[in-house]
């Protein structure tokens, strides 16, 4: 099957179904995770459906049921009324207007743009940080595929519409932490995703001094967009070091971290894949020369 692109609202039904909102939704996908929170602080009813992915242990992705509704095979994907909205950071826009209570702004709008991922994480890290923490989730993403037989993969690399992302799950699965060595475009890709990534958390670190929220007092869907990046780059054991000596991005990430969305819908939907991948990497990270090099790699970049 082509790669389609598809973006926004289409004026199709995919489903037919009585439900105003369906979400399929994966419990570990980060832009997924972004339009859970959202529901939730909008308190917008939405019946979800979880769609197993490769690194939570299957390819449901990949049937056709879900390639009529995605012909992508990705999730997120937001259903209104049976018609799809493609895209986290448009679905999160759509949902916003039927519940006009977040702070809305240029500034909102240019940190949602500036926090989503957009297209193949190794492009435009320089626009987009969802881009570059992408890129700092394939460690995890290693340590979880561990666990998932080959057999899996196998089905993943023939069916999937996406080359580029059939053939790099495979190499995840076949080298293993061996991605990771030096020389290997992981490696050359992740030193201009450190230098990206610094540079929007720096300018997100200015813009903070002395606000609560991206857009001051109130919170927003720019909070949103940058609570789940966070989260992300905790749970690749990241966020010391990213957020080490940027004062306002500590005290931000903490006042995100108390919020009930960041409960319900991050920590509380940390499934067994998830759970055993992140205990997995941890012990690899010190364990493991190559990986071990790789993090220390990152720190002096
Ligand atoms: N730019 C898309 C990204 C969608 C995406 O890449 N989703 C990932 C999970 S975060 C996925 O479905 N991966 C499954 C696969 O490619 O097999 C969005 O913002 O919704």
């Amino acid at each position: 099957m082509k790669s389609v692109s598809l973006s926004g609202f289409q004026n199709y039904k995919v489903l037919d179904t009585d439900k105003e909102w369906v979400l399929y939704h994966n419990c570990f996908s980060l832009c997924s995770r972004k339009v859970r929170v959202c529901l939730k602080e909008l308190d917008i009813a939405a019946e979800l459906k979880h769609i197993d992915i490769i690194e939570t242990n299957d390819c449901e992705n990949l049937e056709k049921k879900f390639l009529k509704i995605n012909p992508k095979a990705t999730v997120p994907v937001l259903l209104h009324h049976g018609n799809p909205i493609y895209e986290s950071h448009e679905q999160i826009a759509f949902l916003e207007k039927y519940n006009p209570i977040l702070s809305k702004s240029e500034i909102v709008d240019y940190w949602v743009k500036r926090g989503s991922l957009v297209g193949e994480p190794n492009e435009n890290q320089d626009q987009f940080a969802g881009n570059c923490v992408s890129i700092f989730t394939v460690p995890l993403f290693v340590s979880m595929l561990k666990n998932i037989s080959i057999y899996k993969f196998i089905k993943y690399f023939i069916k999937h519409p996406v080359r580029f992302r059939a053939f790099n799950f495979l190499m995840f699965k076949l080298l293993s932490y061996g991605v990771f060595k030096k020389g290997t475009p992981l490696f050359k890709i992740t030193k201009s995703a450190v230098k990206n990534l610094n540079i929007h958390f720096d300018d997100l670190n200015d813009h903070l001094n002395e606000k609560k929220w991206i857009d001051g007092d109130k919170f927003s869907l720019a909070d949103i967009t940058w609570m789940v990046l966070f989260h992300r780059l905790e749970e690749s054991q990241l966020t010391n070091y990213f957020l080490n000596g940027r004062k306002n991005l500590i005290s931000y990430f903490n006042r995100l971290k108390v919020r009930e969305s960041y409960k319900s819908e991050l920590l509380d939907y940390e499934e067994k894949a998830i759970k055993v991948g992140k205990d997995e990497l941890i012990i690899a990270i010190e364990s493991n020369q190559t990986l071990n090099k790789y993090y220390s790699f990152i720190k002096i970049l």
